[in-house]
Parts: structure tokens; C-alpha cells; sequence
């Protein structure tokens, strides 16, 4: 497959990707809230359980995975990204490295990994990997976010996409403005705008193809402490401005990261953009929390409720592909 076709196929007919890429601490605090240990074992059995969900197929196009996970068997003996493969998902790797602060800029990071990044790829692109993940984190604060870090993370962000192209495979650029904070929608909406348009002057400057790379961004919403939250509707107008005014029209496209959005809020989102209409990209999902929180709740790593947790998924999946298509209806989720 080309890196168009692999961008293309990703989110084909509403479907979306299934971030699973949890490092294994961020894996250590999910699994904590339901008193679970994390385990490699435990963590295996969590994922196979996931993939094998009915809902994967038709629904996830790709599924972003970490490090250990792309090369982990089931406990048939099965790849885990065989499985993936079977539910007619591609499977994707996680290559940054994570956060380090930026000196002399408080409350501020630069993701890193671009050290041994070309052999890594090599070997990911050797497993099957069909496409990669980069995520820069952007804080909202006192004069935060600074240029210089929107411009280090950015330069990060296109020289990773340059190198995951070179090999083979297509890369999601992450850049995620955090919801944390008592900051207007009106901040968010800056910090994304600005952002954005350095993201795309790098991607450029690297000469990176446009047609064969994924978009990974936040919405425009509120500060999750500021007083007011803005509407469904208002995320909404404001998320495709900031996009349309940001990005280019060839993106084959742009899927969503949840944030720390409830499940239900982060399609009705999706669902209201798609709804609305008026931009040339699939406008689809890419959810960490926002599809695994009801199945984690409910699998509480008893072996017992493997098919209810997979029904939560299968859900979320599916109702995702159809905010997708701006055919999601808060009725549906009545079951
Ligand atoms: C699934 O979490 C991903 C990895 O996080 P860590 O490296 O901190 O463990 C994360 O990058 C995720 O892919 C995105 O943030 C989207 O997840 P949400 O939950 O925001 O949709």
C-alpha cells in the first residue's frame, strides 16, 4: 500500500482509529482506577480482549499501539496485531519518547525520540506497522504556550513525520493542546491556531507528503475549569474554523484525540462538526479514553465480563463511525 492508500484506508466510511498506546504508567493509572495490577500479562490480556471486540470491524480502521504491545502474542499464541489485521484494522506504533521539560520555560515540554528514530522505524516497519504516532504537548497558562515551544515541538513533530515516510509508513501528528486549566475557549482556539500553522510550515519546510499523513488534533473547547463551559454547538463552529483556516485541503485526515472528554460528550462533538460539514477531510476519531473508559469499567480484569466490556467497545466504536458520518442521535446510546 502507498502512503495515500494507507492514510485513505484509515478513515474510509466513518471509521476511526483506537488509541491503545497507553505507556506502561499511563496503563498503571487506568488499571488502578479499577484495581487492577498492571501486569505484562494483565496488560496482554486487556488488549487482546479489545481487539477481538466485534465492534473493531467495519469501525477502526487502525489502532495505535506501544512498544510492547506490537510484540505480544495472544494467549493462543497469535499476534496481537495478527488479530488486528483480521478485524480489518492496520496496525500503528507509538515512536515518540514522551516529554521533557524546556529550559528556562516553565510549565512547558518538548516531546523527544528523533535519537535512533530511522532504526526503530526500520524494525517497526519489518512487524507490519503500517503507520506511526507522534504526540507534542502544548500547555495553556501565564504567556504559555511560548513560541519557542510551539516552534521546538512542531520542528519534532514534521521531522518525525519526514522520517516515518522515508519508511514506508504514514505518520499521525499529535499536536495536543491540553484541556487543563481555567482558560476561555478563546485561548484554546489561539494556542490551536497557532500550533496548527506551524505545524503545517514545518511539515513543508521537511517537504513531508500532506496526502499520505493523518491530522491528530484537539478540539476548540473550554479549559476544563473555566466557569463556563462552551456548548456542543460552539465547539463545534469554532474546531472546523481553527481547521479550515489551518489546514490544508489535500489532508486526507484529521482524527480527533478525546482529551479527557466523557465518551458520550467526545461523539456528540464529532457527530455536530460532521453534521455541519463544509471541509474537504474525513473528520473522524482517534480516542484513548473516550472509547476504552465504559469497556474498562466494566471488564474489572475478571474473565467473567469479557463479553460486556467488549460490548462497551463495540459500542463506542460504533457510535463514533457514525458521528463520523453525522448520523449519531443521543438516542442511540440508549440500550
Ligand atoms: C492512549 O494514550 C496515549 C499515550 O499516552 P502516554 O504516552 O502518556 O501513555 C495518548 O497519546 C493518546 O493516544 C492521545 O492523547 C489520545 O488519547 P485520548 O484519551 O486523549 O483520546
Amino acid at each position: 500500500m502507498t502512503l495515500e492508500e494507507i492514510a485513505t484506508f484509515i478513515v474510509a466510511d466513518g471509521k476511526g482509529i483506537l488509541a491503545a498506546d497507553e505507556s506502561n504508567p499511563t496503563c498503571g493509572k487506568r488499571f488502578d482506577s479499577i484495581g487492577v495490577e498492571s501486569t505484562e500479562e494483565n496488560r496482554r490480556d486487556y488488549r487482546e480482549m479489545l481487539f477481538r471486540s466485534k465492534g473493531m470491524k467495519g469501525n477502526i480502521g487502525g489502532v495505535i499501539l506501544f512498544d510492547e504491545t506490537i510484540r505480544q502474542s495472544a494467549a493462543d499464541g497469535t499476534l496481537l496485531r495478527e488479530i488486528i489485521l483480521k478485524q480489518g484494522a492496520l496496525p500503528g506504533i507509538k515512536v515518540d519518547k514522551g516529554l521533557q521539560p524546556i529550559e528556562n520555560f516553565p510549565g512547558e515540554t518538548v516531546t523527544v525520540g528523533l535519537d535512533g528514530l530511522d532504526e526503530r522505524l526500520k524494525e517497526y516497519a519489518e512487524m507490519g506497522a503500517k503507520f506511526t504516532k507522534w504526540r507534542a504537548v502544548i500547555n495553556i497558562g501565564d504567556g504559555i504556550p511560548s513560541d519557542e515551544c510551539i516552534h521546538a515541538n512542531m520542528d519534532s513533530l514534521a521531522q518525525y513525520a519526514k522520517c516515518a515516510q522515508e519508511n514506508g509508513m504514514v505518520p499521525i501528528v499529535e499536536p495536543e493542546v491540553l484541556m487543563d486549566g481555567e482558560h476561555s475557549i478563546d485561548a484554546c482556539y489561539d494556542a490551536s491556531e497557532r500550533s496548527l500553522k506551524s505545524l503545517f510550515e514545518h511539515l513543508e519546510k521537511y517537504q513531508v507528503n500532506i496526502k499520505g499523513t493523518i491530522l491528530k488534533p484537539n478540539m476548540v473547547t473550554s479549559g476544563s475549569n473555566h466557569n463556563i463551559q462552551a456548548s456542543i454547538n460552539e465547539v463545534a463552529t469554532r474546531t472546523i474554523d481553527c481547521l479550515v483556516k489551518n489546514v490544508p485541503s489535500e489532508l486526507p485526515g484529521v482524527a480527533f484525540l478525546s482529551g479527557g472528554q466523557s465518551d458520550v460528550l467526545a461523539t456528540a462533538h464529532l457527530d455536530a462538526m460532521n453534521k455541519i460539514g463544509g471541509f474537504s477531510w474525513k473528520l473522524s476519531f482517534s480516542y484513548g479514553r473516550a472509547l476504552q473508559a465504559a469497556a474498562l469499567k466494566a471488564w474489572e480484569g475478571k474473565v467473567e465480563n469479557i463479553f460486556i466490556s467488549q460490548d462497551e467497545l463495540s459500542h463506542r466504536a460504533e457510535m463514533n463511525k457514525l458521528a463520523s458520518l453525522g448520523e449519531w442521535d443521543e438516542k442511540l446510546e440508549d440500550r
